[in-house]
This record gives structure tokens, sequence and C-alpha cells, in this order.
């Protein structure tokens, strides 16, 4: 008998019950102990229905992720839900938690489906790079029609147990919190009323009525511009349409065709390297999952802008209080303003209400007195990237703070240790990098100086949890990982504009990629002052950064998106960038007062140069420990900098096109062009000589 999946009559019910923690997913051996115990419940005279329930946190969460890519056993999910499917004793799903994906396709290959209240039902294959595989796209519409259905699968999102009644997708919602009282109360009417097995594959009233609907093209027009890129939300809707087109038998055979495709695209393994990823990271390694984490009942922000705004909503959102500090009036008002007004366009979108917007308002408590920050339990500095004044406000709290605080700053690029020098207390000092906007992104880059004690960094991991961000602890340098990276691509990509590509050359390769925005955009959106000031810093400390065209923007006032022109030109109120015949001139007079002869540059060298500088410097990253994985990586970029999911980041895509391809032509651009960025990294040359991967260290 199997473990996970076990038998046992109850009165006139068998009760299958799947026990395979955390999330109950079909593993060979769940698929097994299904088929065995569904065998059981057959022979058993006294058995007049079955239930199908789940131990633990949830329903059924879908196929074993972790199986994919590995030879498949039999039984195959679709062999399992049909056999359940043909079973004359009527069979009843009891749903808790989240039956999702194959965990929902069981629940369809069951007669009835009871759920609590409290669950959620979804197929979010697609998210992986993948189509409901074990017949979701052929039985979901049978119950729920073509739109909603199609709105399921493409999107991947879940909906609510009552949204699921609605649409036909279970039969009875529960106010209880005990799914299998739920399913065996259901099972008894479904026994006292001697209802048959019905079978999902059988009805077609939704499908006659659906037939030739222009639905399917609707959502492939608007998948274009939703899903650019990606490979199998349209194979989602594929699949949807052959429901309607074929027979049952066909469809599932059709079904199985473009799942097998998008099993085998490497959009697949990378959705799947990036949905690991994201949970690993938050396992650091060499900080036990048992490290004690301080009580962040409320915190302190340092500064009402654009960054520390953003910051304050975070926290408001999950009814943590905030109080938010400046240095006038004036700004504390503006910041405030701003605040409210973001609020208030979600309400208009009907996101949140307007109580809600009035309860998050008022955990933002605005100040002008440090002395205000004496009973918090964590302070966020967010005001601009001087060195000077950040120690200056470092030395202010290490005096008006409580013992125990949390000192964060939210710098870009600036050394922890030297603002934490400013304290009495660098044990309590760390990053909290947050990207901007910062109430939307989901990245928290958290940065350890080399005294910030464990339990702080424990803390601000689990911060990053709780205000649902996605927290990546990393190690103190210049730009720590995300933005040291971004750096080489961003000096790369001026150079190849200085040697004769243009600007929207280059943003197209990056966006061809899957970048939501090329790197020139991007500068549009961050304002193209702030790379001047940082390319002025380095340059008054000494460094050799050659002069670019793009200094000349700043000095002309062309800061980007707020000065509606930059590298692009921007029409009022528009976030679309317009090519500028003035700024191919000054490009041009540039070359030529710097004496250079422009050439013709192909995509694939763009390609090169701005990648493999970033994977030569994220292999410097790892190799002094800035990173602890290349998994770490991944995620900075994926949830930083919108590198596309399907490729699985940076150090992922690096493996597929092989190390040793990278460092062969990192060595070929150091010998030819120069430069320590082309230095191979000591970590590359040794991958690529071993035939290793990022994803093996
Ligand atoms: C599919 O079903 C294909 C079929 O159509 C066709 C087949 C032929 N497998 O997220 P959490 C692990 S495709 C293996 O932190 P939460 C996860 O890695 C699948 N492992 O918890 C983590 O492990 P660890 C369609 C899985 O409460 C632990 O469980 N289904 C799977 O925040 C806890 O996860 C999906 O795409 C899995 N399927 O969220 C659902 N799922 O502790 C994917 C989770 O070692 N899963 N794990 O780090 C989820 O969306 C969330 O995990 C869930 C729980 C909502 C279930």
């Amino acid at each position: 008998m199997s473990e996970v999946v076990t038998y046992q009559r109850e009165g006139a019910i068998g009760v299958i019950t799947v026990n395979y923690p955390p999330v109950n997913a079909l593993s060979h051996a769940v698929r097994s102990g299904l088929l065995d115990a569904l065998k059981q419940g057959q022979a058993d005279a006294e058995a007049k229905a079955l239930l199908l329930v789940c131990e633990g946190r949830t329903f059924i969460a879908g196929a074993d992720i972790r199986e994919f890519g590995k030879p498949m056993q039999e039984p195959g999910l679709p062999t399992v839900v049909e056999a359940y499917e043909n079973s004359d004793k009527p069979i009843i799903a009891a749903i808790h938690g989240t039956a999702l994906g194959g965990g929902l396709e069981m629940a369809l290959g069951c007669h009835y489906r009871v759920a609590l209240e409290s669950a959620k039902v979804g197929l979010p294959e697609v998210k992986l790079g993948l189509l409901p595989g074990a017949g979701g796209t052929q039985r979901l519409p049978r119950l729920a029609g073509a739109q909603k259905s199609l709105e399921m699968i493409t999107t991947g999102d879940f909906i609510s147990a009552s949204d699921a009644l609605q649409a036909g997708i279970v039969d009875a919602v529960e106010a209880s919190s005990d799914a299998k009282a739920a399913g065996e109360q259901f099972a008894l009417k479904v026994i006292d009323e001697g209802k048959p097995a019905r079978r999902v594959r059988e009805l077609t009233d939704r499908i006659e009525a659906d037939k030739g609907s222009d639905v399917f093209e609707q959502f492939r027009t608007g998948l274009q511009k939703k899903a650019r890129g990606l490979f199998s939300p349209f194979k989602c809707v594929d699949a949807v349409e052959a429901a309607f087109q074929l027979p049952f038998e066909e469809g599932m055979k059709r079904e199985r065709e473009l799942f097998m495709e998008c099993m085998e695209s490497p959009q697949r393994a990378g959705l799947v390297h990036a949905f690991f990823a994201e949970r690993e990271v938050s396992k650091v390694p060499g900080l036990p999952k048992d490290t004690p984490v301080r009580d962040i009942k409320s915190v302190g922000i340092i500064g009402a802008g654009t960054m520390g705004g953003g910051i304050a909503m975070n926290f408001a959102n999950v009814g943590i209080p905030v109080r938010l500090l400046e240095v006038k009036q004036e700004a504390l008002d503006k910041g405030l303003a701003i605040i409210r007004r973001n609020y208030e366009n979600t309400a208009k979108k009907g996101r949140i209400t307007q109580a809600q917007v009035e309860e998050r308002m008022a955990l933002i408590q605005p100040t002008l007195a440090y002395e205000d920050f004496g009973d918090v339990d964590l302070v966020i500095e967010a005001v601009f990237e001087n060195m000077g004044i950040k120690k200056e406000i470092f030395g202010t709290l290490d005096k008006v703070c409580k013992q125990g605080a949390i000192l964060a700053s939210n710098t870009s690029t600036l050394d922890i240790d030297e603002i934490a020098s400013a304290t009495n207390r660098p044990e309590d000092v760390v990053g909290m990098h947050f990207f901007s906007p910062a109430n939307v992104m989901k990245l928290l880059e958290n940065v350890r100086g080399t005294k910030t004690a464990d339990d702080v960094k424990a803390t601000v991991m689990d911060i990053a949890k709780r205000i649902k961000k996605v927290g990546v602890l990393v190690g103190n340098c210049y730009g720590f990982v995300g933005n040291r990276m971004l750096h080489q691509r961003g000096a790369e990509a001026i150079k190849l504009v200085n040697e004769g590509a243009t600007p929207q050359q280059v943003d197209k390769v990056l966006t061809d990629l899957g970048f939501p925005m090329g790197q020139f955009a991007m500068s549009d959106l961050a304002g193209i002052d702030v790379g001047y000031r940082i390319r002025e810093e380095r340059r008054n400390a000494g460094e050799n950064i050659p002069p670019s065209w793009m200094d000349k923007l700043a000095e002309q006032g062309r800061l980007g998106q707020k000065t509606q022109a930059g590298t692009y030109l921007y029409e009022e109120g528009s976030r679309k960038p317009i090519p500028d015949p003035k700024v191919d001139a000054l490009i041009e007079e540039f070359r030529k007062e710097q004496g250079i002869e422009p050439r013709e540059i192909t995509d694939q060298e763009i390609l090169e140069r701005c990648m493999y500088v970033m994977i030569n410097e994220g292999a410097k990253i790892l190799e002094e420990g800035i990173a602890d994985r290349a998994l770490d990586v991944d995620i900075v970029w994926i949830y930083g900098y919108g590198f596309p999911a399907y490729r699985g980041g940076p150090m992922f895509w690096a493996d597929q096109v092989g190390v040793k391809e990278i460092y062969e032509t990192v060595k070929r651009f150091h010998d030819t062009l120069g430069g320590d960025q082309w230095k191979p990294a000591p970590l590359l040359e040794r991958l690529a000589k071993e035939g290793k991967t990022f994803g093996s260290l």
C-alpha cells in the first residue's frame, strides 16, 4: 500500500486521502497511489461513493515540478484522471487550500467538486511555460465555457471558490474549515439522491454554445502585446480551441501534442528555474532557518521623495505603521500628496476601496523631527546618493534610535560598511535596496555589511516576505549585484553608440531578448542625471571614465522622461520613446570631436557586448561571494530589472548559451577592445575549461 495515498472506508463512503507534503504534488508515487486507491474503492462493495481529499495545507497543487525534464514514469497523469472519470461509483473531490494545475485536473476528472469558502482553484501551468496537460484544456471549457477557460488558462491566475461556483467549475462551496467533513456531507447527498457519476467529458452544452466564437482570435490578438516573446500562452489558446473543434478524445490528443511542444521548449526550463530560484533565495547559506528575527512593529523612513514614498506604501499596505520624515514641511506635504494620489489611482482601478485608501494614509504619519524615531523598530534612509549626507543621518540615528532598532540604507551603490562606521552599532546597520517604483517592483536587494548581525540579516529577509517582495541577501560592494552588472552593460551600450550603433538599435536588441525596455529607454525613465552624477563622482575620484554623448545630453538638460526629452522624445503624458534626429546629430558631432569613424555594428555584436559583459561581471560577483549562488543573481535581474523570466535570469541564460562560448568571446573582446571589464573572470575561465555551468556551482 502506498504511504502517500491511502484508502479507508467510512460508512458508505470510500475515502481516498493524499498525504504528500508540502503541497501534495502529483509525484510518481502519488499518481500510482491514486490508481491503487481507486482500485480498492472499486472493489469495496460497501463503498457507494468515493471521496478524494488531501491532508495538510492544501489540495493537490499540481504536477510535481521537480520531475519535469526527467523521463516520465507511468502512470502519467492523464491516465489517472481518466481512470477516475471512468469510475462507475461517483467520486467527489473535496478542495481546501489551492487546487492547481494537475490538482484541478484531477478534480475535474472526479464527478462532483465541493470547495471550502477559503479555497482557490487555477490552472497556472502557463506561468511555467506549459499548458494544462491532463485534460484541463478539454474539460474546463465543458464546465466554464470559452471565455472563462481562456482567461484562467492564459493568465494562470487563481480564482476564489465562489467565483468557481459561479463559473460552474465546482458544485458547492461550504463555509467550513474541514474539507473532509464537507466532502462527506456532499457524498452522502449523492448516495441518498442516487446521483450518477457525472462525467465532464460528456457535457456538451457549453461547447455547443461557444462553437465558432471569435473569442479565440480576440485572445490571440490580446496576447500579442501581453505575452510578447512567450510561447505557451498561444499554445494554450490552440488547445482550448481544440475543445470546440474536435471530439473529446481527439482534443485530448491535440492537448498532449501541444503540451509536449511546451515541455520541450527552453522557456519551460527557464520559467521552472525561476520558480524554484524564487523560493531558494530565501534560504540563505550560512543563515540557519531558525535564526531569530527582531520584532518589527513600526518603521521610520527618511525621505518622502519618489523612493521614500514608495517604500512607505509597502509597509502601510500590510498594516505596519510608518513615520515618514522630511527636513522641510513643503517636501513632506508634496510626498504625502503623491502617496495619496497613487492610492486613489489604485482605488479608481477598483483594486482597493476608498476606506482602504484612508486606512493606509492614516498609517503613514509625517514628521520633521528625528526624535520621533525614538521608538521605531526599523529605520530606512532613502535620501539621495551622497556618502557625506548619509553618514550624517546615520550619526543622528545612532543617537535617537532605541537599542536593537535596525538602521537600514536604501543606497543603490554606496558602501554599507562606511555608512555603518558613522554609528556605534554597525551590527544593526544593513542595506535595503528597493527598486523604483518601490511600491511596484518585487525585488528587495538586502545588503549585508561586514559587521551586520545574523538576526538583522534574517529580519530584513523576513520583512521582504511580509511586504510581499522577493528578498535576496547580497554582499557589500559598489552597486552590489544588480547595479554593478547594470553599470557594465550601460557603459558598453554607450560605447557601442560611440562606435556607430544607434540607441534605438541597442534598445531593440535588448527588447528582442525580452527586456521590457532597452538600456537607453531605461536611463530616460530613471533620469539621465542619475548616471551622469555617478560618472562625474567617479571621474572626480580619479577613475578613467571617458567622455560620452550621454554627458552632453545631461549638460543640455535632456534628463529623460521627466523633461520629456532624453535619448528619446516623449509626448506630454506618454512614456513612449520617440527617436529624435537632434540626438542623432549630437552623437554625430560627438564622434567627430573624438575622431571616431563610425562603423556598421551588427545586432549580434550588440547582444554579445551588452550581455557578456554582464555575465563576466556576474562571474566576478560570484567569485567574490557578493552573491552566494548563481540563482541569487538570476532573481535580482528578473525582479529588479525585468530580465525575461522565461530565460531564467542572466546566469541561467549564460548556461544555455554555453559558458565556453561566452568565455571565448569575452577573451576575444579583451584582446580587441581591451578594458578591465573584458578581463575574463577566473571563475568563467575555470567553468569553461572544466565544461561546467554556473548552475553546477
Ligand atoms: C502541472 O500541473 C502540469 C499538469 O497540467 C500536466 C501534467 C501532465 N511541485 O510556494 P511555496 C514546493 S504544472 C513540486 O513556498 P506557498 C515549493 O518548491 C504545476 N514542488 O508555498 C516549496 O518547496 P520548498 C502546476 C512544489 O504556500 C514548497 O512546495 N502547479 C510544487 O507560498 C512550498 O511552496 C503550479 O504551478 C509543485 N507543483 O504557495 C503550482 N509547488 O519548501 C505551483 C510548490 O522546498 N505552486 N512546491 O522551498 C504554487 O503556486 C505555490 O507553491 C502554492 C503554495 C500556491 C501551491
